[in-house]
């Protein structure tokens, strides 16, 4: 079954939405495979955003990344990675429409909230960094029958 990452960066969790974020994504049918609390290192917010290094918002993203908790989570379903890109929305959260995580919590570029993985493989690479092996949790949802 296809998993991803999905970050709730420090904006979402100083302004206390992490339960409704994930609220959403467990109502779609995702289930929890591993979450933590993490104040990232320079060197790990770099690592996850090495495909921007040398753009004008780079060092600002890298501070804001590392400024505060991040909530890290790999959710687990179906189409996982664009299922979760779908509920996020657009980068640009006054862009993003409403119904989105993005479109209905922001209008910031930068501060949008949350991140997801945008390919399965990027997603495998990102759990990697995140997490330790051992921290994923493998179990089957009761009524997995019914949810697809
Ligand atoms: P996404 O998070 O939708 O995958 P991305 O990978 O293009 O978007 O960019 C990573 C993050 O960098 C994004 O969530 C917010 C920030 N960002 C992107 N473009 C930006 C810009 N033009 N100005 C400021 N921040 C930007
Ligand atoms: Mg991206």
């Amino acid at each position: 079954m296809q998993q991803t990452l999905v970050l709730i960066k420090p904006d979402g969790v100083q302004r206390r939405l992490c339960g409704e974020i994930i609220g959403r994504f467990e109502k779609k049918g995702l289930r929890l495979v591993a979450a933590k609390l993490v104040r990232p290192a320079r060197e790990l917010a770099a690592k996850h955003y090495a495909v921007h290094a040398g753009k004008p918002f780079y060092d600002s993203l890298l501070q804001f990344l590392t400024g505060g908790p991040t909530f890290a989570i790999v959710l687990e379903g179906r189409e996982a990675v664009a299922v979760v890109r779908n509920m996020m929305g657009s980068t640009d959260g006054a862009k993003a429409p409403p119904g989105t995580v993005r479109g209905d919590f922001g209008i910031s570029v930068q501060n949008n909230l949350v991140h997801g993985s945008d390919s399965p493989e990027n997603a495998d690479l990102e759990i990697g960094l995140w997490f330790q092996p051992d921290e994923l949790v493998s179990w089957t949802v009761a009524d997995q029958s019914w949810i697809g």
